[in-house]
């Protein structure tokens, strides 16, 4: 495969998540970037969702750090340079190598990673290397390493296809692996006689392709399939053959399953024992299953045990590497895998080798021909944070993570950043929570720059490749640790010029004294040169020295990589629920939305993207809300012994009773108060080190506004209020206010946030015994900003204001209409964004459906809403099921 489609086409893979589509980028004349799903990449097949879809709008230099920079101040590359070797090499030469760590992402590429992880484990010498990974996937790698004694993905995509049952379990994959969730949207259309059930404790959007829905107690996994198990024996389903052939330990995990009745697991999952009773029969009744899962499963105090519980029904049931069948994590960063590949964890070494592992210690380091090899684990992601914290570890690098925004106990971050004597962090952006704290900031090259490649879920390795010069002084994060390498004296073993030398030597580690003993082996690529990398195609692993490309499952015929080739069930115990603080009567999950990426440093670019949620909100059952005096759209004050944040309250059933979800996303750049991370307890699984970001424990009560306010204006505003939230908007930004006391001159203030400079008339109207107040000002024929104020939440149509800032207002009276904040006849309200492609919202799909559209598809007719990426079709259905409901009454 060509790497130029044509000669302004690259194809490339997406920056976002683990499903790894492929993209053709375009740079058109315009200097606009163009973007289509690549039709010839196995994981997409020419699909994109939301995110997919507007990567154009996110490769803009806004806010891109364009140069080093030591105290705030820019500096060359030179000295920069000098002064992070030179820190650290004092640091280790007086404290020794574990009082240095770096602490990476599965955002670098691969080989980016294998230069980070080879100059800490083999010449520094320590394994103080960890990655925001250990709060994504930890618990699935250690899960896989127990059973198989390796981390082993051992499906493709295609099972999602083929399967006649698919769990998803703790996956809202219909907002987080999009282009996952449409194909099998499209498998269940095709053949209806498809199952799929979702084991969640909310009712996700992903809900809309399922038969069954069981709202799990948060935790209740381990005992859901410790159950399942005890009735797949009792129902004599065990494949025999398989457990005897290919596996140990099958009694003792059957043991403690059989211990649990029916009743007991019924009480530990919160589900009905009928309703559970259905769903291990539809398990037990069908060959080909799939589970999926995700951060429901991993992010918790019992991952680990919950990776195992489900691996332990596919191993009884010999449901594994064979076509539509098996456990499957999807993994939630573009190269999480690649990550893992290279041993970017504490507790692994490169190329999946074992660093407890003598012999693969002395694999490495011959290869390497390094100084030395890190001989234990190092400190794995919260226990690395507390060790800047009490000053144990006295330099930190952090590379493309943002943890004071997504680690747990956050503040504490916040706090070891601060004491820390010497922070280095490479980025892109030269603002977000975590590089305000950095000593020494390096920019790094971005998506659409940068030059490697990542692995998918499906161990499908990809390239990404730069359609876009590196800005200012940018460089690739590999150049950028390679040049510290050689100035820590380093140089022979750091001669990289290109990322496909690296690469090569990735690949020939994985082959070197391999033999058939480890799973990842990708020698085939050894000697690749500059050309044929640059020419490389979508591959799976393993390809090992002399092997064609193919797709590949494994254990079907077991060969696992634990001495005995055996896999091992591992005896799961189900959570014993602790008694909860009466203090804190919530259990607060977190999350993900559909259109925003984590700490939105990129998504938050996009108006398109921003309009979805524009606002950082808590999920709360209406009877919850009800009993604690908090109204719809009210903003609601959440908090625990580590702090408070302010959300808007986005009242719901989807939301069971004594259960709250707040996103992820929002952060200091674009909320007053809203990190979520802040709230939650550094409780971390005891085996993998990840932490329980799912459950939190938390209060609740309403934040007693005095005022609210809604604004939209073209500059961004630096004034903030008690509460505040901003987005993009096309043309300009939008924010939300409330607070605790009203400014006493609120044309003064409207001025200040409006930021103009223009001297142009402010047009108000106060009214100040109900305490409304509207404020705008034009210039000339556009208008710079409007604030709306009131003592209730401000009803004003946001995507009706914000498109105010699009429009020329040739004639006053149309001012006067923003004033009045009503949408006129010629400009109805549109409602919140649920079309993010083509800036549909929810009023026009309600007003189509009462207007006899009864399908998606008529919609899309219609509308177009829904026909580009697809990611808005399951709200859409859920738009015109309430719709119908609603024209029934
Ligand atoms: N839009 C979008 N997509 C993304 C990302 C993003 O930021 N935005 N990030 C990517 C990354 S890095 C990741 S890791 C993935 C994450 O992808 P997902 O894991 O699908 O996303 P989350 O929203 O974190 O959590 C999934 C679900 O777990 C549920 N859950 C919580 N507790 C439990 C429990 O105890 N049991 C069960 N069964 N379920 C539970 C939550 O209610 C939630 O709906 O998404 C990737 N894709
Ligand atoms: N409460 C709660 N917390 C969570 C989660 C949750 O579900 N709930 N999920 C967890 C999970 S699964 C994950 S993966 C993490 C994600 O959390 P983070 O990794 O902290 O989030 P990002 O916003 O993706 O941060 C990436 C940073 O890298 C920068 N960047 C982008 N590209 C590059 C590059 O090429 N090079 C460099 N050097 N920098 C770059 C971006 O500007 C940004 O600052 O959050 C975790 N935290
Ligand atoms: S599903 Fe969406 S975010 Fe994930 S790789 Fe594909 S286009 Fe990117
Ligand atoms: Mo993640």
């Amino acid at each position: 495969m060509n790497s130029s489609v044509s000669p302004e086409t690259v194809r490339t893979t997406c920056a976002y998540c683990g499903v790894g589509c492929g993209v053709l980028a375009t740079r058109e004349e315009s200097g606009a970037i163009g973007i289509k799903g690549d039709p010839m990449h196995p994981a997409n097949f020419g699909r994109l969702c939301s995110k997919g879809s507007a990567l154009g709008e996110t490769v803009d230099l806004e806010g891109r750090l364009l140069e080093p920079r030591i105290g705030g101040k820019p500096a060359s590359w030179d000295t920069a340079l000098d002064l992070v070797a030179s820190s650290f090499a004092e640091t280790i030469s007086e404290h020794g190598p574990d009082s240095v760590a770096f602490y990476v992402s599965g955002q670098l590429l691969t080989e980016d990673y294998y230069v980070a992880n080879k100059l800490m484990k083999g010449f520094i010498g320590s394994a103080n290397i960890d990655t925001n990974s250990r709060l994504c996937m930890s618990s699935s790698v250690a899960g896989h390493r127990r059973a198989f004694g390796s981390d082993t993905v051992p499906g493709t995509y295609e099972d999602l296809e083929l399967a006649d049952l698919i769990l998803l379990t703790g996956s809202n994959l219909a907002w987080c692996h999009p282009v996952l969730y449409q194909r099998i949207a499209a498998a269940k259309a095709k053949r209806p006689a498809m199952r799929v059930v979702l084991i969640d404790p909310r009712r996700t959007m992903t809900s809309d392709i399922a038969d069954m829905h069981l709202a799990i107690k948060s935790d209740g996994d381990a005992a859901l399939f410790i159950g399942l198990l005890g009735y797949i024996a009792a129902q004599a389903m065990v494949d025999r053959t398989y457990v005897d052939r290919y596996t140990s330990g099958f009694e003792q995990a059957l043991a403690i399953a059989s211990s649990h009745d029916l009743r007991s697991i019924s009480a530990r999952t919160g589900i009905s024992p009928e309703q559970l009773r259905e769903f291990f029969n539809l398990f037990t009744q069908t060959e080909r299953v799939v589970t999926v899962y995700s951060q429901g499963v991993n992010q918790s105090a019992g991952g680990t045990d919950k990776v195992n519980a489900i691996i332990n029904c596919h191993l009884a049931t010999g449901r594994i590497g064979r076509p539509g069948m098996g456990p499957f994590s999807v993994t939630g960063q573009p190269n999480a895998m690649g990550g893992r590949e290279v041993g970017g964890l504490a507790n692994m070494l490169a190329a999946h080798m074992h660093i407890e592992d003598e012999g693969h210690r002395d694999l490495v380091q011959t290869f390497w021909n390094s100084p030395t090899i890190a001989s234990r684990p190092g400190l794995k992601a919260v226990d690395l944070f507390n060790a800047v914290r009490t000053g144990k570890i006295k330099a930190l690098w952090i590379m493309a993570t943002n943890p004071v925004d997504s680690m747990p106990e956050a503040d504490l971050v916040v706090k070891a950043l601060q004491e820390c004597p010497f922070v280095v962090v490479s980025d892109i952006n030269s603002v977000n929570d975590t590089t305000i704290h950095a000593h020494v900031l390096l920019p790094a090259a971005g998506w659409g720059e940068k030059d490697g490649t990542v692995t998918n879920s499906e161990r499908r390795i990809s390239r990404q490749r730069p359609f876009l010069p590196l800005p200012g002084k940018a460089r690739p994060d590999w150049w950028i640790i390679t040049q510290v390498a050689r100035r820590l004296g380093f140089a022979e073993a750091f001669p990289y010029e290109t990322p496909a030398q690296i690469f090569a030597e990735h690949a020939a580690l994985s082959g070197h004294g391999n033999r058939g003993s480890r799973d990842f082996d990708i020698s085939a690529h050894s000697a690749i040169s500059d050309v044929e990398y640059d020419d490389l195609s979508p591959f799976q692993w393993p390809q090992g020295r002399g092997e064609a490309a193919l797709e590949r499952r494994f254990f079907s015929q077991g060969e696992f990589y634990t001495p005995d080739q055996r896999a091992r069930f591992i005896p799961v115990n189900p959570v014993n629920e602790e008694a909860a603080d009466p203090r804190f009567a919530f259990t607060l999950n977190t999350g993900r939305v559909r259109d925003h990426w984590h700490t939105m440093t990129r998504t938050g670019k996009s108006a398109r993207l921003s309009a979805h949620f524009a606002e950082p909100f808590a999920e709360i059952n209406p009877l919850d809300a009800a009993v604690h005096g908090i109204a719809d759209a009210s903003l609601v004050k959440l908090g625990n012994d580590h702090g408070t944040i302010i959300v808007r309250a986005l009242l719901t059933d989807r939301q069971a009773r004594g259960r709250i979800f707040v996103p992820m996303h929002w952060n200091g750049q674009f909320a007053g108060d809203a990190r979520v991370d802040k709230l939650v307890s550094a409780n971390v699984d005891p085996i993998s080190g990840q932490p329980a970001l799912k459950m939190a424990r938390v209060a609740m009560k309403p934040f007693e506004a005095a005022w609210y306010g809604f604004s939209v204006m073209r500059e961004k505003p630096d004034t903030t209020a008690d509460y505040w939230a901003l987005a993009r908007a096309e043309g300009g930004f939008r924010l939300e206010l409330a607070g605790l006391e009203e400014p006493r001159d609120w044309s003064a203030f409207a001025r200040r946030l409006f930021g103009s400079s223009t001297d142009a008339p402010l047009l108000a109207y106060h009214d100040e015994r109900q305490g409304q107040h509207r404020m705008a000002i034009f210039d000339n024929e556009t208008l710079i900003g409007v604030l709306y104020v009131a003592r209730e939440p401000v009803t004003v149509s946001r995507s009706w204001a914000a498109e105010q800032l699009t429009l020329p207002f040739a004639r006053s009276h149309q001012r006067f209409q923003v004033l009045a904040g009503r949408p006129g006849k010629d400009m109805p309200d549109k409602g919140a964004i649920v079309c993010a492609c083509f800036g549909i919202g929810r009023n026009e799909i309600a007003t189509a459906a009462m207007n006899g559209c009864r399908s998606v598809e008529a919609i899309g007719a219609k509308l177009k809403a829904g026909t580009n990426c697809g990611s808005c079709r399951a709200e859409i259905k859920g738009i015109l099921d309430t719709s119908m409901v609603e024209a029934a009454e």
